[in-house]
This record gives structure tokens, C-alpha cells and sequence, in this order.
């Protein structure tokens, strides 16, 4: 069902149209720090928000993400939060991301209560498949190159980046050790869309690194598909 969701009375989140996707992960930004670094997410032209607190309790997540929904909604950047399905019950943010141990899709749209985005995180060609065939709206592929926010994870690599955009019509985010300076590499091996944590958090200015990534995100769509949507 990637498409469509509600996502306020006047408008809508298409996830096809989304291209950045921006991870606020808490093991790179003091919780204090997160709406500034949302902001600047926003600012730069991130599509899509996720909070990411492997540390953090589910009430402080339902915190800080209803801190930063009061942020992300009159931009209509939607917030997507990780793991956790309970927040989403408690906070009316956009959606939620799962891991391959976590809750299944089915168990997230029950727990959450009401429509959301769901995503999951995918690891090989076999597990993409399996997300579509699963319901997922859409998927993260990766990681891409090793990295340290996932350290335990082989990295793919860019041979699988076509193949997989063949196998699967959901909307599919490249992510792992992606940062301006190989964002090119990884569209050439047939990359649309992207998940960025470290590049972003850690650039010394979010906004500018943001706009970067945006443009050749952009650009891409454009000389690929002059016309249409991909
Ligand atoms: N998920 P960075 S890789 C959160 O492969 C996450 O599913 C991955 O961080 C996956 O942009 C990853 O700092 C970490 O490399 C991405």
C-alpha cells in the first residue's frame, strides 16, 4: 500500500515523491540538540524524519517525538519513529520503522491503532522481497558500505542496488555509510532514494549537507525520468 497516507486534513504523504530521508539518531545528537537538528533536517529540504533512540524508554521517546511533531507537521515533513509502534499509539506522527527482529508489519499497524506509514529495514534481495510481500510501504536496503551507527552489518555493496529496484515497486531507501561524497557513486548503481545518519548529524552545517544530497537526489530524477514520477 505504499502511496497515499493521510497525513493532515489538507494534505497528504506520497512516499514516491520522498528522496531524503533524514535519521535523527540519538547516539549522534543530545536529546536537547534533536528539534535544532530537525529543524535544520527541514530546512535543507529533508523529505521524510525518523527518530532513532535505541537508548532511549518508549515514554521518552513519546516525548521528544511529540516535541518534534509540533515541529515536523506544519512543514508536512513526516516523522517516522523507530521501532517502537507504542509511540506511535500515543503520538500522531506519520510512522514507523522496523528492523528484521522487531515487530512484524502486522503487529505495528495494530499496535499503532490507525493508518501509518510502516517501513523495514532489509538486508539482502531475499529479505526486500520478503518486506513487499510482507506489506511494507516501503524498505531500507543496506547497508550500503560499513558504518559505524550499524557496525555488525555486512555491508551489500553497489552490485545489488539494480536488482533489488527490479524486484521490488516499493519505494526503497539506500542506506549505509551513504554521504555526499559517494552519493553519486550510489545513484550511478541505480539508487533513487536514500537514509542518512552520520553524514548528516555530523556535517558542520546540516542545511548545507541536506541541500547537497536534495540536489543530486533531484537532479537524478530528473535526467532519469524527464516526464514522469519514477
Ligand atoms: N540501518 P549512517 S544501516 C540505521 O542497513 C541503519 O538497515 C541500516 O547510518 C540498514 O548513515 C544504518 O551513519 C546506519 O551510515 C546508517
Amino acid at each position: 500500500m505504499a502511496g497515499l497516507i493521510e497525513m493532515t486534513s489538507d494534505t497528504s504523504l506520497n512516499l514516491s515523491e520522498c528522496r531524503l530521508y533524514g535519521i535523527l539518531d540519538l547516539g549522534y545528537v543530545r536529546k536537547s540538540d534533536a528539534t535544532y537538528a530537525a529543524e535544520a533536517m527541514i530546512k535543507g529540504g529533508v523529505d521524510l524524519i525518523q527518530l532513532r533512540g535505541k537508548d532511549q524508554s518508549i515514554e521518552e521517546l513519546v516525548e521528544l517525538a511529540a516535541e518534534l511533531h509540533e515541529l515536523t507537521a506544519p512543514s508536512f515533513t513526516p516523522l517516522i519513529v523507530n521501532d517502537h509502534a507504542e509511540v506511535a499509539s500515543k503520538v500522531p506522527v506519520e510512522g514507523v520503522h522496523v528492523g528484521q527482529d522487531d515487530d512484524s508489519i502486522e503487529v505495528v499497524r495494530r499496535k499503532a491503532g490507525r493508518t501509518v506509514v510502516v517501513g523495514k529495514s532489509t538486508h539482502s534481495l531475499g529479505q526486500a522481497r520478503a518486506a513487499q510481500r510482507e506489506g511494507a510501504d516501503y524498505i531500507g536496503f543496506g547497508p550500503i558500505f560499513a558504518t559505524p551507527t550499524k557496525p555488525d552489518y555486512r555491508p551489500i555493496g553497489l552490485k545489488e542496488i539494480n536488482r533489488v529496484h527490479l524486484d521490488v515497486s516499493l519505494p526503497i531507501f539506500c542506506i549505509g555509510g551513504i554521504k555526499i561524497d559517494n552519493l553519486e557513486q550510489v545513484i550511478a548503481a541505480g539508487a533513487h532514494r536514500i537514509a542518512i545518519v552520520s553524514g548528516l548529524l555530523k556535517a558542520p552545517d546540516i542545511v548545507e549537507y541536506a541541500r547537497a544530497c536534495k540536489k543530486l537526489l533531484t537532479l537524478e530524477s530528473e535526467i532519469r525520468n524527464p516526464k514522469s514520477e519514477i
